[in-house]
């Protein structure tokens, strides 16, 4: 079947995506209305006349290879109920897909196509609203997944069902998503996930999520590793132990300046700097053996170092503050990752501790307690 796209909608839905990436608003909506009426007035301003591109009959035409025009679930074909000048962007509504296919997709083997803003633009043309009704089922677990769902708005409870019990686990408030295991794994959908209030979903159908988002997921992947594999700590890890800690490593930017941790403060992070320098800064003792303003510096972490684990390892409030010289990426791990991967390189740690140790009763003339007297 054939649909048009107005010229224009496109790159009108792209301009407030990338607005909304940017500066990642809490109300979608609000920041719409913001969004679009700046657009208008500025067009006003410029003295565009306003039907132009809008009202011409010429459109591009978009063939979706024959497919039959899906409807949703209560049968409607279109919900186009509301009168306002403004309807909330959707996109490509009649492209989701309902067939699925176990189609074999390795991403490392995709062709290097796109720039990243042509990949957002690819995702987004395969977007489509679905709008749901209480009690709906969006997903049934057993099914097999045609889409990934992001939340716009709505409750919706998550169902598990075992041994012939089903039982609510949790649940969406406006916000999250759900759907990715089955596209991911070609498992069946692992849980029900059931609408409890009108709600609107963005879908993304199984096709373009493996191309795109996971082909990402893979490049993220092979380009950690890659660091991973140079980080003189993480040396005593197997290799299988250093591909789980690539699936959990998240990435931070920081610049020049920013405090990345600050001493006193409790730990939940551990950092290795992928670029950039980070500047240790340790508060001196006053005679009295009280902590002073003044800042002195420990010492610098470059590309490949480590810092944060001392706090984890003692469970102590982090004994120094970490700044970032210049930009700074960091690869950070959670406490709980960090208690679970990193064991094999503990030993590591704790003899630079030790040299810690040694140093703080140089720097400061004292024996301030890095440890957990405890431990
Ligand atoms: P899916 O493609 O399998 C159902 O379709 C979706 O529900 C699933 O992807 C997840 O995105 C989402 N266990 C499995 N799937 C869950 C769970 C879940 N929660 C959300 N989904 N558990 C609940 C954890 C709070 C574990 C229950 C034992
Ligand atoms: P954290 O979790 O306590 C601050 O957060 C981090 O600074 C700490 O982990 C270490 O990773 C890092 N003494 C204490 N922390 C240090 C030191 C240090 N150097 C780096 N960090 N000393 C400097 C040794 C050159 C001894 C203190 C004088």
């Amino acid at each position: 079947m054939s649909i048009e796209i107005p010229p224009g909608l496109t790159e009108l839905l792209q301009g407030y995506t990338v607005e909304v990436l940017r500066q990642r608003p809490p109300d979608l909506l609000e920041f719409a209305v913001q969004y679009f009426t700046c657009l208008r007035e500025k067009r006003l301003q410029d003295g565009v006349v306003a039907d132009a591109a809008l009202h011409r009959p010429h459109t591009r035409v978009v063939n979706f290879d024959g497919e039959p025009m899906q409807t949703d679930s209560n049968g409607e074909e279109d919900e186009d109920d509301d009168d306002s000048d403004f309807e909330p962007p959707v996109i490509n509504r009649y492209s989701r897909r309902v067939s699925v296919c176990a189609e074999a997709f390795n991403p490392d083997e995709e062709d290097e196509d796109t720039e990243p803003r042509e990949q957002l633009s690819q995702v987004l043309d395969a977007m489509f609203e679905r709008r749901v009704q209480p009690q709906e089922h969006v997903i049934d677990q057993g099914d097999d997944g045609d889409n990934f769902y992001v939340v716009e708005r709505g409750l919706y409870d998550i169902f598990v069902a075992r041994d012939g019990q089903s039982r609510c686990v949790g649940a969406y408030d406006n916000h999250g998503s759900f759907g990715e295991l089955a596209l991911m794994y070609n498992t069946p959908r692992a849980a029900t996930i059931a609408a409890t209030t009108e709600g609107a979903l963005w879908g993304l159908d199984r096709v373009t999520f493996r191309r795109i988002i996971l082909k990402n997921n893979a490049k993220k992947r092979k380009m950690f590793e890659a660091f991973v594999e140079c980080v003189p700590v993480l040396k005593s890890l197997e290799v299988s132990e250093r591909m789980k800690l690539v699936d959990v490593l998240g990435e931070r930017i920081y610049k020049d300046g920013d405090r990345i941790i600050g001493q006193g403060d409790k730990a939940d992070c551990f950092y290795i700097v992928e670029s950039g320098e980070v500047k240790i800064m340790m508060k001196s003792k006053t005679k009295t053996g009280q902590e002073g303003n003044q800042e002195v510096e420990l010492t610098r972490c470059k590309r490949g170092q480590y810092f944060g684990e001392l706090a984890l390892v003692t469970n102590k409030p982090r004994a120094a503050s970490a700044y970032a010289v210049d930009n700074v990426k960091c690869l950070v791990m959670d406490v709980q990752a960090f208690e679970r991967l990193l064991g094999p390189c503990m030993d590591i740690m704790k003899r630079n501790i030790t040299h810690y140790e040694e140093q703080l009763v140089s720097l400061f003339g004292s024996s301030m307690d890095l440890r957990d007297p405890g431990k």
